[in-house]
């Protein structure tokens, strides 16, 4: 069980929540001796950076991009004397990769695992009614014991170099809000909710964990504000007539309010919005609410140009009015899960969330996904480190779900992105992670993986595991492209006509197919990497799909170019974006936009 509750931290009657984002003081460690010269206590220099952002594109000398290793942040903070007797946290909404926090020289939490949040119980060390210093040391080092996986080298001129396995630039630092926290002794710590909807009215069924005695009451609120249900007790069913439901870009929300009583005192008091609505499959069909659902939308990242992987409220707004657009319902984390405000605009817009843990680069090798395509054998899961690398990957998922279990937009799991499937040794390891998935998540929601092109429906392995199978297929990019393409189609209709005759009766989404465009680039006829070639290729590519019955979903790799690491493979990023990295239309926008306002709901 996680240490600290995982709620997203509010202002209620009885908590408060104050903003730390904003400049903190900003110090590399390139000779690694923070600790022995005390920066804990303070750190050296003037340096100041934007919290929340990644701390690589603000600077103009590339070795501070690449930098890898340590790097500190320190900010101070007031605790006013009222919040004398309650439980004071420092709350992150995440450091990458890995972090320790210090109060007043004290150290006082560790973590690992870049995009998922945790808290510092700092009630013991802070001083009230004065100024008290937070120190955070991050470290950005890649490694095959910690997800995502990748490696750390060192150049003969004895700078650290990051090389990851995975096709995104490895973005650093405190990338989310900071949040000084004041919560009751005796609070909620987590809730738990199912749905089951019978005619036009539905049960609520929840479990909530406090760390006291007392009594619990719930109540469910429309969105009118008027009480629809309640309920004492910490677990137990909300009966809910004339339930409006949470829909498929037509989102209803209801407002839960969790209390903790003393009588008629109040103890704490939690609220959260929520959506009525069911998730399930059955049979190829993926049902929201009993209908079939067919998921039209990207894959993405949390990427900008300045902040990096730096939580900015603008993209997102930007980025759902451009979903909204182009008419998509859906979208995949990848790879990694998003910050929570994303997740909530996704409940209020309707949208539907593929949420992935940042289990990418399980692949030994540096151009992971070039190199699986050749059908090489590398036995990612048969390592040493592999027992150590499970543990990160099941604690990474116990945070997720912990988290995002109660959005009405999550609606499946992505439990790995591409890892290798083809040897007998992944099968233990997937069965752990699987389960595990199954057993934290009341709903029991669809979990799946991301099928990397060799995983084939005679090499793979794990594909079982899936309750929805997600293919990344590069049919006529990364295979057989430019005037091959009609090859391509035939090796893809060869492969999806193999899986067919496995009848799995499962869905199929393909949770990646793109092909690399220049938004400069014009030809005619196409060449790789011009707009007109990206036309061709989905031409091909949605025909292929529009041809099998099982395939529920389609999400084209990538919403927005993003950046990688440099290298020949890319140009100054991956240049698969429907729209540029600015958020800009690329020519394919508008023949997608086309597609997808026209293909029935349940197509
Ligand atoms: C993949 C990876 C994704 C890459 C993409 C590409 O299969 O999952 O992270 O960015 O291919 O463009 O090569």
């Amino acid at each position: 069980m996680l240490e600290h509750s995982m709620l997203y931290p509010k202002t209620t009657l009885t908590r408060r929540r104050i903003s730390m984002d904003g400049m903190w003081k900003f110090c590399l460690d390139e000779k690694a001796v923070g600790e022995k010269e005390g920066w804990m206590d303070g750190i050296p220099g003037e340096e100041m950076i934007p919290v929340p952002a990644s701390f690589q594109d603000f600077y103009t000398e590339k070795d501070i991009r690449e930098y890898t290793g340590d790097f500190w942040y320190e900010t101070d903070f007031f605790v006013p004397g009222e919040w004398e007797g309650r439980e004071i946290l420092l709350r992150f909404g995440a450091a990458t990769h890995r972090a320790g926090v210090y109060v007043n020289g004290i150290l006082i939490t560790e973590h690992e695992g870049g995009f998922l949040p945790f808290s510092a119980d700092v009630t013991t060390v802070v001083r009230y009614d004065s100024y008290n210093k937070v120190v955070v040391k991050v470290n950005n080092e890649l490694n095959c014991t910690n997800i995502p996986c990748g490696e750390t080298i060192t150049l003969p001129n004895g700078k650290k170099m990051s090389k990851p396995y995975f096709d995104f630039f490895n973005y650093a630092g405190l990338q989310r809000s900071v949040y000084l926290l004041a919560l009751p002794r005796e609070s909620v710590v987590d809730f738990d909710l199912d749905y089951a909807i019978h005619g036009k009215n539905a049960e609520v069924s929840y479990q909530v964990r406090t760390n006291g005695e007392h009594a619990v009451q719930l109540e469910l609120l429309d969105a009118e504000g008027n009480c629809v249900a309640q309920k004492d007790g910490k677990e137990g069913v909300l009966y809910v007539e004339n339930a409006h439901l949470w829909q498929v870009r037509n989102a209803y929300l209801y407002r839960l309010r969790i209390r903790i009583m003393d009588g008629e005192e109040l103890i704490d008091e939690y609220e959260q919005e929520i959506g009525i609505r069911t998730v399930k499959v059955e049979g190829t069909d993926i049902l929201l609410n009993g209908e079939p659902v067919y998921l039209r939308g990207f894959g993405k990242h949390e990427d900008s140009d300045i902040v990096g992987r730096g939580f900015n409220i603008g993209i997102m707004k930007r980025d759902f009015e451009l979903m909204k657009w182009i008419g998509a319902n859906s979208f995949r984390t990848s790879h990694y899960p998003y910050s929570e405000e994303i997740y909530q605009m996704a409940d209020r817009e309707g949208f539907l969330i593929i949420d992935e843990v940042p289990a990418v680069g399980m692949f030994q090798s540096l151009m992971n996904f070039m190199e699986a395509s050749t059908g090489k054998q590398t036995a990612f899961f048969e390592k040493e480190t592999t027992p150590v690398l499970l543990k990160a990957h099941l604690r990474a998922i116990e945070e997720m779900i912990a988290r995002d279990k109660n959005h009405p937009s999550v609606v499946a799991w992505s439990l790995l992105n591409e890892p290798e499937t083809t040897n007998e040794a992944a099968v233990p390891y997937f069965k752990e992670v699987f389960d595990l998935a199954n057993k934290l998540d009341m709903q029991k929601r669809p979990r799946t993986f991301a099928l990397i092109m060799n995983s084939l429906p005679d090499t793979c392995k794990c594909y079982q595991f899936s309750d929805i199978i997600a293919l990344n297929r590069y049919y006529g990019w990364y295979m057989k492209g430019g005037y091959e393409i009609s090859v391509a189609e035939e090796l893809f209709r060869k492969e999806m006509n193999a899986w067919k005759e496995k009848k799995l009766n499962k869905p199929f989404i393909f949770t990646e197919y793109g092909a690399d465009t220049l938004a400069s680039e014009h030809k005619l006829p196409s060449v790789m990497w011009s707009q007109e070639y990206q036309d061709e290729y989905l031409k091909m590519t949605h025909e292929v799909f529009d041809s099998y019955d099982f395939i529920k979903g389609e999400q084209i790799w990538n919403f927005a170019d993003f950046q990688t690491t440099e290298g020949i493979m890319r140009v100054n990023g991956n240049k698969k974006g429907v729209f540029t990295r600015q958020r800009q239309p690329k020519d394919i926008a508008y023949k997608l936009k086309e597609r997808w306002e026209n293909l029935p709901l349940d197509y």
